[in-house]
């Protein structure tokens, strides 16, 4: 019985170290893929601490990254940044798209990983 706990444990283990692992693709978006707002990262902050995005569609979205300090656009389901929807690449004064794969109406959240202190609110609605 021990060893069957065991095994379970191990592959419980190995599930989650997959579903965490940073390597695991965001979900590809299919299908039409929208026009969506530029983020601007500057002085290590978001210009805006919300983003809106429209409902139930791809949306691309524009980080535009005014200083040589590192950031990404990280977008998550939770406030706790757990729940990886579209993590975008990390850039230093450069401008990089991302598409953001369709959500439905709520509140979503996003920061830059190489600075959590940069976060905010996404509202799809
Ligand atoms: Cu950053």
């Amino acid at each position: 019985m021990q060893r069957i706990l065991l095994s379970l444990g191990l592959v419980a283990l190995a599930a989650i170290s997959v579903a965490c692992s940073p390597s695991a693709a965001a979900p590809v978006p299919s299908g039409p893929v929208v026009d969506g707002p530029t983020v601007v990262a500057k002085d290590v902050k978001f210009a805006s601490t919300t983003i809106e995005l429209p409902a139930d569609k791809n949306v691309t979205v524009h980080l535009d990254n005014q200083e040589s300090a590192p950031h990404n656009l990280a977008i998550y389901g939770d406030s706790g940044f757990s729940q990886k929807i579209s993590i975008g690449e990390i850039v230093s004064a450069k401008k990089v798209d991302q598409v953001v794969p369709a959500q439905k109406a709520g509140s979503y959240f996003f920061r830059c990983d190489v600075h959590p202190d940069m976060k905010g609110e996404v509202v799809v609605k």
